[in-house]
Protein backbone atom coordinates (compact mmCIF):
# COMPACT_ATOMS: atom_id res chain seq x y z
CA UNK A 1 0.00 0.00 0.00
CA UNK A 2 1.51 3.58 -0.86
CA UNK A 3 2.22 4.93 3.00
CA UNK A 4 3.22 8.49 4.03
CA UNK A 5 4.56 9.69 6.15
CA UNK A 6 4.40 12.78 7.57
CA UNK A 7 7.07 15.24 10.46
CA UNK A 8 5.79 18.14 11.57
CA UNK A 9 5.34 19.86 14.63
CA UNK A 10 2.23 20.21 14.37
CA UNK A 11 0.72 16.90 14.03
CA UNK A 12 -3.16 18.23 14.22
CA UNK A 13 -3.11 19.65 11.06
CA UNK A 14 -3.05 15.62 9.59
CA UNK A 15 -5.02 14.50 7.87
CA UNK A 16 -7.04 17.75 7.82
CA UNK A 17 -8.83 19.22 5.14
CA UNK A 18 -7.71 15.37 3.20
CA UNK A 19 -10.33 13.96 5.82
CA UNK A 20 -13.06 15.26 3.88
CA UNK A 21 -12.55 14.97 0.44
CA UNK A 22 -11.84 12.11 -2.15
CA UNK A 23 -8.38 11.21 -0.50
CA UNK A 24 -9.95 10.96 3.12
CA UNK A 25 -12.72 8.91 1.65
CA UNK A 26 -9.74 6.48 -0.04
CA UNK A 27 -7.53 7.09 3.43
CA UNK A 28 -11.37 5.48 5.42
CA UNK A 29 -11.39 2.30 2.60
CA UNK A 30 -7.46 1.88 3.17
CA UNK A 31 -6.36 2.66 -0.56
CA UNK A 32 -3.27 4.56 1.16
CA UNK A 33 -2.28 4.91 4.34
CA UNK A 34 -0.95 7.65 6.85
CA UNK A 35 1.39 8.19 9.68
CA UNK A 36 1.87 11.46 11.51
CA UNK A 37 4.50 12.04 13.84
CA UNK A 38 5.62 14.97 16.04
CA UNK A 39 9.13 16.18 15.20
CA UNK A 40 8.61 17.99 19.46
CA UNK A 41 9.60 14.41 20.70
CA UNK A 42 12.57 14.71 19.73
CA UNK A 43 13.44 17.92 20.96
CA UNK A 44 15.93 18.91 23.45
CA UNK A 45 16.05 19.27 27.63
CA UNK A 46 12.78 20.18 29.74
CA UNK A 47 11.51 22.77 27.16
CA UNK A 48 11.77 20.28 23.94
CA UNK A 49 13.68 22.68 21.86
CA UNK A 50 13.88 21.61 18.27
CA UNK A 51 15.49 25.20 16.99
CA UNK A 52 18.11 27.96 17.56
CA UNK A 53 19.10 30.76 16.26
CA UNK A 54 20.94 30.66 12.83
CA UNK A 55 24.89 30.86 12.86
CA UNK A 56 26.27 34.56 10.56
CA UNK A 57 23.29 36.26 12.35
CA UNK A 58 19.47 37.03 10.49
CA UNK A 59 15.91 36.62 11.67
CA UNK A 60 14.15 34.04 13.07
CA UNK A 61 15.30 30.19 13.85
CA UNK A 62 16.41 27.24 12.39
CA UNK A 63 15.56 23.53 13.30
CA UNK A 64 18.24 21.77 14.42
CA UNK A 65 20.03 18.99 13.03
CA UNK A 66 20.19 16.43 15.64
CA UNK A 67 16.27 16.60 16.22
CA UNK A 68 15.22 16.46 12.55
CA UNK A 69 17.67 13.31 12.37
CA UNK A 70 16.60 11.32 15.24
CA UNK A 71 13.14 12.10 14.06
CA UNK A 72 14.11 10.09 11.44
CA UNK A 73 15.37 7.77 12.60
CA UNK A 74 13.01 6.83 14.91
CA UNK A 75 10.26 6.56 11.99
CA UNK A 76 11.98 5.48 8.59
CA UNK A 77 13.45 2.38 9.12
CA UNK A 78 16.76 1.41 7.39
CA UNK A 79 16.24 0.46 3.50
CA UNK A 80 12.80 2.75 3.16
CA UNK A 81 12.69 2.85 -0.81
CA UNK A 82 10.43 6.12 -0.02
CA UNK A 83 12.11 9.30 -1.03
CA UNK A 84 12.07 11.66 2.02
CA UNK A 85 11.02 14.73 0.57
CA UNK A 86 11.61 18.23 2.49
CA UNK A 87 8.79 20.73 1.73
CA UNK A 88 10.31 24.65 1.70
CA UNK A 89 9.97 26.97 -0.78
CA UNK A 90 13.46 26.69 -1.68
CA UNK A 91 13.20 23.71 -3.42
CA UNK A 92 12.09 22.23 -7.04
CA UNK A 93 8.51 23.32 -7.89
CA UNK A 94 6.30 20.78 -7.74
CA UNK A 95 3.88 19.41 -11.43
CA UNK A 96 1.58 17.10 -12.10
CA UNK A 97 5.40 15.11 -13.60
CA UNK A 98 6.89 14.62 -10.34
CA UNK A 99 3.27 14.01 -8.63
CA UNK A 100 2.91 11.05 -10.95
CA UNK A 101 6.35 9.72 -10.43
CA UNK A 102 5.57 10.27 -6.39
CA UNK A 103 2.04 8.60 -6.81
CA UNK A 104 3.97 5.33 -8.67
CA UNK A 105 6.68 4.97 -5.90
CA UNK A 106 5.83 3.42 -2.77
CA UNK A 107 5.01 6.75 -0.76
CA UNK A 108 6.32 9.43 0.66
CA UNK A 109 8.03 10.55 3.73
CA UNK A 110 7.23 14.28 4.42
CA UNK A 111 9.39 16.59 6.61
CA UNK A 112 7.35 19.96 7.64
CA UNK A 113 9.72 23.00 8.19
CA UNK A 114 8.80 25.29 10.08
CA UNK A 115 10.61 29.19 11.60
CA UNK A 116 13.48 29.93 8.64
CA UNK A 117 13.87 26.72 7.77
CA UNK A 118 16.08 23.34 8.41
CA UNK A 119 19.75 23.08 9.46
CA UNK A 120 20.93 22.12 6.38
CA UNK A 121 23.63 19.79 6.93
CA UNK A 122 20.62 16.98 7.73
CA UNK A 123 19.07 17.40 4.13
CA UNK A 124 22.40 16.47 2.34
CA UNK A 125 22.50 13.51 4.95
CA UNK A 126 19.89 12.12 4.23
CA UNK A 127 19.82 13.32 1.47
CA UNK A 128 16.58 14.88 0.87
CA UNK A 129 14.37 16.05 -1.96
CA UNK A 130 13.30 19.70 -1.91
CA UNK A 131 10.05 20.08 -3.32
CA UNK A 132 8.23 23.58 -3.11
CA UNK A 133 4.62 24.12 -4.45
CA UNK A 134 4.90 27.15 -6.02
CA UNK A 135 6.73 30.74 -5.86
CA UNK A 136 4.70 32.14 -2.61
CA UNK A 137 6.01 31.75 0.90
CA UNK A 138 4.01 29.97 3.34
CA UNK A 139 4.07 29.94 7.32
CA UNK A 140 5.27 26.24 7.13
CA UNK A 141 5.52 23.27 5.40
CA UNK A 142 2.10 21.58 6.17
CA UNK A 143 -0.33 23.13 3.88
CA UNK A 144 2.65 22.03 1.34
CA UNK A 145 2.54 18.90 2.52
CA UNK A 146 -1.53 18.53 2.23
CA UNK A 147 -1.28 19.98 -1.55
CA UNK A 148 1.07 17.11 -2.21
CA UNK A 149 -0.71 14.63 -0.79
CA UNK A 150 -4.03 15.47 -2.41
CA UNK A 151 -2.38 15.60 -5.59
CA UNK A 152 -0.52 12.39 -5.04
CA UNK A 153 -3.73 10.48 -3.74
CA UNK A 154 -5.71 11.04 -6.53
CA UNK A 155 -3.73 9.59 -9.04
CA UNK A 156 -3.73 5.91 -6.62
CA UNK A 157 -5.47 2.94 -8.38
CA UNK A 158 -9.01 2.98 -6.99
CA UNK A 159 -9.31 6.33 -5.72
CA UNK A 160 -10.57 8.22 -8.93
CA UNK A 161 -13.24 6.71 -11.53
CA UNK A 162 -11.26 5.11 -14.39
CA UNK A 163 -12.92 7.40 -16.86
CA UNK A 164 -10.71 10.86 -15.02
CA UNK A 165 -7.75 8.53 -14.82
CA UNK A 166 -7.80 7.85 -18.33
CA UNK A 167 -8.92 12.05 -19.28
CA UNK A 168 -5.41 13.04 -16.97
CA UNK A 169 -3.36 10.88 -19.50
CA UNK A 170 -5.12 12.05 -22.68
CA UNK A 171 -5.00 15.03 -24.98
CA UNK A 172 -5.27 17.59 -22.67
CA UNK A 173 -2.22 17.31 -21.47
CA UNK A 174 -0.23 20.50 -21.16
CA UNK A 175 -3.06 22.62 -21.57
CA UNK A 176 -5.59 24.16 -19.60
CA UNK A 177 -9.11 22.91 -18.97
CA UNK A 178 -11.95 24.29 -20.93
CA UNK A 179 -14.65 26.05 -19.16
CA UNK A 180 -17.98 24.00 -17.84
CA UNK A 181 -21.76 24.77 -18.14
CA UNK A 182 -24.43 23.26 -16.36
CA UNK A 183 -27.88 24.04 -15.73
CA UNK A 184 -30.08 26.20 -16.04
CA UNK A 185 -29.59 26.93 -19.66
CA UNK A 186 -30.12 30.44 -19.12
CA UNK A 187 -29.04 32.65 -15.89
CA UNK A 188 -29.23 35.91 -15.52
CA UNK A 189 -29.70 37.11 -19.10
CA UNK A 190 -26.37 34.41 -19.90
CA UNK A 191 -26.80 31.47 -21.50
CA UNK A 192 -24.75 28.56 -22.26
CA UNK A 193 -22.91 28.49 -25.38
CA UNK A 194 -25.04 26.52 -28.20
CA UNK A 195 -22.78 24.45 -29.73
CA UNK A 196 -23.22 22.68 -26.35
CA UNK A 197 -26.46 22.02 -26.28
CA UNK A 198 -26.48 21.41 -30.05
CA UNK A 199 -25.69 17.58 -29.35
CA UNK A 200 -22.78 17.54 -32.56
CA UNK A 201 -20.19 15.72 -30.39
CA UNK A 202 -17.54 16.49 -32.81
CA UNK A 203 -17.77 20.17 -32.94
CA UNK A 204 -18.35 20.09 -28.87
CA UNK A 205 -14.95 18.55 -28.75
CA UNK A 206 -13.61 20.99 -31.38
CA UNK A 207 -15.09 24.13 -29.54
CA UNK A 208 -13.23 22.59 -26.14
CA UNK A 209 -10.12 22.06 -27.90
CA UNK A 210 -10.25 25.59 -29.22
CA UNK A 211 -11.20 27.02 -25.40
CA UNK A 212 -8.28 24.98 -24.06
CA UNK A 213 -6.15 26.54 -26.37
CA UNK A 214 -7.13 30.16 -26.31
CA UNK A 215 -7.28 30.30 -22.66
CA UNK A 216 -3.50 28.08 -22.28
CA UNK A 217 -2.35 30.89 -24.74
CA UNK A 218 -3.48 33.99 -22.94
CA UNK A 219 -2.73 32.83 -19.41
CA UNK A 220 -0.20 30.31 -19.03
CA UNK A 221 2.28 31.21 -22.08
CA UNK A 222 4.65 28.87 -20.17
CA UNK A 223 2.62 26.41 -20.92
CA UNK A 224 2.04 27.03 -24.46
CA UNK A 225 5.60 27.81 -25.39
CA UNK A 226 6.66 24.09 -24.03
CA UNK A 227 3.59 22.08 -26.12
CA UNK A 228 5.32 19.68 -28.42
CA UNK A 229 3.91 21.51 -31.31
CA UNK A 230 5.21 24.93 -30.19
CA UNK A 231 8.90 24.56 -29.77
CA UNK A 232 10.13 27.95 -29.20
CL1 LIG B 1 6.95 23.65 0.45
N1 LIG B 1 6.95 25.62 2.19
C1 LIG B 1 6.75 26.90 2.54
N2 LIG B 1 6.99 27.27 3.80
N3 LIG B 1 6.35 27.83 1.69
C2 LIG B 1 6.12 27.43 0.45
C3 LIG B 1 6.28 26.13 0.01
C4 LIG B 1 6.71 25.23 0.93
N4 LIG B 1 5.98 26.06 -1.29
C5 LIG B 1 5.63 27.29 -1.64
N5 LIG B 1 5.72 28.13 -0.61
Amino acid sequence: MWQALVLTLFPEMFPGPLAFSLAGRALREGRWALAVHDIRSHGKGRHRTVDDTPFGGGAGMVMRPDVVDSAIAATVPAGDARPLVYLTPRGRLLDQAMVRELARGPGVVLLCGRYEGVDQRVIEARAMREISIGDYVLSGGELAALVLLDACVRLLPGVMGAAESAEEESHAAGLLEYPQYTRPAEWQGRSVPAVLLSGHHAEVARWRREQAEAATRERRPDLWNRLPTHTG
